[in-house]
Formats: structure tokens, sequence, C-alpha cells
């Protein structure tokens, strides 16, 4: 047994969040959770909003919105998008919240401190309207690449190219359109370099990890790490903790994974025990995951790390890092302003959640880029319909219908039998080891294997026939049947947590909390099922995922 203490990146408050955040990011965390809760690990899974950075203040100020207000309400709707997809947290919190503020500034004089942050003096835009220095954001002009206009200070959106304002051309202040004059300002600069050699041989140790973020991450390395400013001259944000840093925060990716530890923090404290979030991030025997996407690996597997060796008190480091590619939208960037989405409103008073969960994990960017085609959402829908929902629903109602709603008492079990529930011992094993290890495509088409097997075996036993010709041969068909049922569910539990729940409550299964992740071996004979009848999963008729491709392809305005 082990803990495991398990984070997902944490989303700006700064609009809406997507089914490929979601993918990338998120259902594969909670897919790890859960599964761990079946394990009987210990477990906690913890997220928030990250509410600083010059997006934000810059999106709160065209809204007009005090920037409190502006990620209080975008705070909310990703929390409540989170619930809606079952993406269970143990605590969701925020990097606004009390406790994250002195936190972070102990990390920040820690390093300070120790030499590892120092002082130097930058050139920097400053708006003489405005009277403010600009970061990256703030300063707008065009590429000096590709000439795109109005492109950010940070990042050219047309060409990608990595800019810094100074080398913008023709820079214009992006709130008042003033041309603003270059000032020496000094910022604050994490030592990376000084880092390097531990976190390469910390990096190389890890085994386990995916190739992708290893070799990201010690290439990032031998290209050679450069010092960082880590602090900026904005009002909203960690105040810089010296005295002749007023006017300074810190940079927003510094603060944002000290909100891992600030979240822990409120979660221990409002649940009575404020110094239990000690046992977590000060625990030799935890294994912190961080779940992220693949845009964020530099921050997890470098800057953090190195953020937390340079700290006095005995913080653990990740022990694992799995980062993932990105989930597109029928071959396109998900985009809102370009009309390139899904309404998510409209998409769940139609489909069910558990559809979506499935057709995501079962083709998750797990080691490339994917992403959301209707055609194959509505395949995969279709495909828990016919196989699982077919399965449970001839069963479970043809029992109701001839046994009093019980399961009947199982006879001799015959060579068919013992070739349908044998297998369910490996399976789980392998299966397992495919969610220890992050491959939930392959634990999905392990135990969706195991839900084929067992349809197959009610096509070949035909029970509707032996009802007629020997009843007790009858029983046990669908006993080895219900059982098979249970045991899917629970393979299946992680990916689709309600639907599984659902099953094992109509089998009439007792359970408490997530079900264990193990060969379902109580007896089933004579247990009740329970009342509900509903059908699990509705099938999804062609023209309706015609129309919704339709209707994606109006409402597409590319930029
Ligand atoms: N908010 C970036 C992102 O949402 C950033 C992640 C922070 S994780 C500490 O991709
Ligand atoms: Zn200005």
């Amino acid at each position: 047994m082990s803990k495991y203490l398990i984070t997902s990146a944490l989303p700006y408050a700064n609009g809406p969040i997507h089914f490929g955040h979601i993918a990338g990011a998120y259902l594969p965390a909670d897919v790890f959770s859960r599964f761990l809760r079946q394990k009987r690990e210990e477990v906690i899974y913890i997220c928030g909003t990250d509410e600083h950075g010059v997006a934000i203040t810059i999106n709160a100020e065209k809204a007009g919105v005090p920037y409190k207000e502006y990620v209080d309400g975008h705070h909310k709707t990703i929390k409540a998008f989170f619930d809606k997809l079952n993406i269970r947290f143990d605590h969701f919190s925020r990097t606004t919240i009390a406790e994250h503020y002195p936190l972070s500034q102990e990390f920040f004089t820690e390093l300070y401190g120790k030499g590892l942050i120092k002082p130097a003096a930058e050139q920097q835009f400053y708006c003489p309207k405005c009277e403010r220095f600009l970061a990256d954001r703030y300063v707008t002009g065009s590429c000096p690449k590709c000439g795109a206009p109005d492109v950010r200070g940070d990042e050219c959106t047309k060409c990608g190219e990595w800019l810094e304002p100074s080398k913008v051309v023709g820079p214009t202040c992006k709130v008042c359109g003033t041309k603003p004059e270059i000032r020496e300002v000094t910022q604050y600069f994490l030592d990376l370099p000084a880092f390097g050699p531990k976190l390469k041989a910390w990096l190389e140790s890890k085994t386990d990890w995916k190739p992708n973020v290893k070799n990201k991450a010690l290439s990032l390395i031998n290209e050679g790490l450069v010092k960082r400013a880590i602090t900026r001259e904005l009002t909203w944000g960690v105040p810089v903790p010296l005295p002749e840093a007023r006017g300074k925060v810190l940079y927003v990716w510094f603060d944002a994974p000290i909100g891992y530890i600030s979240a822990t923090m409120e979660w221990a404290r409002l649940k009575g025990e404020p110094e239990a979030w000690k046992d977590w991030w000060f625990g030799k025997d935890v294994k912190l995951v961080h779940f992220i996407g693949k845009d964020n690996i530099i921050f997890h597997t470098i800057i953090w790390p190195a953020m937390l060796m340079g700290q006095s008190k005995p913080y653990i480091l990740p022990d694992n890092v799995p980062g993932n590619e990105f989930y597109n939208l029928e071959n396109r960037k998900f985009s809102k302003s370009e009309g390139w989405y899904i309404d998510t409103d409209d998409f769940f008073s139609k489909y069910s959640v558990d559809a979506l969960r499935y057709a995501i994990a079962s083709n998750g960017p797990e080691t490339a880029d994917s992403q959301f085609l209707w055609e194959d959402f509505a395949a995969r829908n279709n495909e828990l319909a016919d196989t699982l929902g077919n399965l449970v629903n001839r069963c479970f109602s043809f029992i109701k219908k001839n046994f009093d709603g019980k399961v009947p008492a199982q006879g001799e079990l015959k060579p068919e039998d013992k070739a349908l529930l044998d297998p369910f011992q490996p399976a789980f094993d392998e299966v397992g080891r495919s969610y220890y290890s992050y491959k939930v495509r392959q634990a999905l088409s392990g135990a969706m294997a195991q839900a084929i097997a067992a349809n197959k075996y009610v096509n070949d036993t035909a029970p509707w026939k032996l009802r007629k010709t020997d009843i007790d041969r009858c029983a046990t068909v669908l006993n080895v049947a219900a059982r098979a049922i249970v045991n899917c569910a629970i393979l299946l539990y992680p990916v689709i947590p309600d639907t599984a729940l659902k099953i094992l409550a109509k089998a009439g299964v007792p359970r408490e909390g997530a079900p264990e992740f193990k060969p379902y071996t109580a007896s089933l004979d004579n247990v009740a099922l329970g009342p509900d009848d509903t059908l699990l999963f509705a099938k999804i008729p062609d023209d309706q995922i015609k129309a919704e491709i339709e209707k994606l392809k109006a409402s597409s305005n590319p930029a």
C-alpha cells in the first residue's frame, strides 16, 4: 500500500474549459484516483483554479470587472463543469485563498535567502499614459517573423514565434494604444542553471515516466537552462515579499504550482485537522503525481521541482508527471471565439456523461494527439449500449420476469461457464496494471473484452430456450451471467462510475464507497435485483450525428 497525492493542472479562472482540457489533465487523473480507491490505497485528489496572471488581468479589465469578481465567476463555472463530468476531487480550491499568499512568499524568501533568486535589471516597456510597466501581453504590435498584426507581446498567435515585448514591431500599449517607452526595471530571476545537475540526476532516475515527458525535460536541460524572471509589474497576484520590490508580484507560474500545497492546506483546515497536509507533502511514503497537458511539462518537471528542491522544509518531489498530448475537435483546436466548440449544456441535455467519459478515455491523447469526432462519439456510445447496456438489460429483465426478481441459485458449473468466469482474475490483474501505468485505453479494451465475452456467452447458452427445456441449467447460466456483469461493472468503474454503480444497484450488490478492484466472489444465489429498470444507454442515430457536425460547421468562423 502506498499513499497517493494526485493533482491535475490548475485551470486558469479565465474562461470556460472544454473537452480538450478534460481529456488531457482531468479525466485521466479522475480515473487514476478512482481506481486507486478501488485498490484501497490512500488517495487525495487535489485541484483548484489558477487565478493570477496577465491573461486574467487583461480580460477582467476588458470586461470592466474587478479582478476578484472576474475570477470568482470563472471559478464557479469551472467547478460546476467538473461536477457535471463527475471529476471527483477531494478538494477543489483556488490560488486566491488565505493560505496561498504567505506560502508563496515563503517559497520566494527561502530561495532568495539562499541566493537562488537574484535581482537583475531588465529593459521593459512603460506606458507613459497608463503610468505603468507593460507585462508581456499588455504590449501589442506586429510579429517580426510573419508580419501578422496585433500579436501578443509574449507569443505570435499566428506563426507561434516565441516573442518578448521588445521584439514586437511597432509596439503599442494594448490598453490605450500609446507607443510605450523603454525603461529599466529590476526583476527577480530564478537561478535554474544552479539546479541543472541535481534535476538531471533526478530525472534520469525516473524509469517509469512516459518517454515523451522525460525526454522533453532532459532535452531542455541539455539545451542549457537559463535564469527565468519570476516577478512582474502588476497589482494582481502575490506581492514580492521584499520592501524594495513594491508594486511587483510573483509571476503566475511561480505561485500556481504552490497552489497544489495551499489547496491541500485548505483541505486539511476545512476538515478540522490543520496539520494533516504535512502527512502528504512531507510524507516520504507519498507518491506525488501531477497530471498535466504537454504544454505544461517544463513547469512541472524543471521549474517546480527546482522550487521544491530549494526549500529547507522536507517537501517531496513529484513521483510521476503523466503528461498527455493535445485533444482537438474534428481536426481543429477547440476555440469558442472561432465557433469551433461544443455547447456543453446542449450536449448534456442529449448525451450521457459516462458515454462522453468512455469516448474520451477510449481515444485519449496518451501517446499522440487525438480528437473528439462526433462519429467516434456515437460509435463509442453505441458500443456501450450494444455491449454493456444490452447485456445488463436482457439478463436482468429476464430474471425479473422468470425468477421473481431474484438471481436464481447456481448449480454445478460447466466448462463454458468456467470459460467465462475464470478469465476474470487475469483480466483484473492485467487491467489493473494498465490503470496503474496510466494506460486507460488499454485498460478499457481489456475490460470491454470481458463484456463482449459475456454477451457471447448469453447468446450461445440462450437462457430463453433453456427456460422451457432445462430450468436448472437456465438458472445457472443467469447466475453466471450476473456474476460476469458485476465483474465488468467493477472493471469499468474508474471510467464510467455512475453506470457501474447503477449496474451494481440493479444487481442487488451491496457496496461501500468505490467497489473493490477484484473479482466479485460473494454468492449471488437468491439476491434480489434492485428496482431500477431504466436503460443504461440510448443509441444515437446516424442522422442526429450528421446534424451535430452540420451545426459545428455552421458556427465556425475562423479568425
Ligand atoms: N494554469 C496553465 C494551464 O491551464 C496553468 C496550469 C497551472 S498548473 C500549476 O494550462
Ligand atoms: Zn497605455
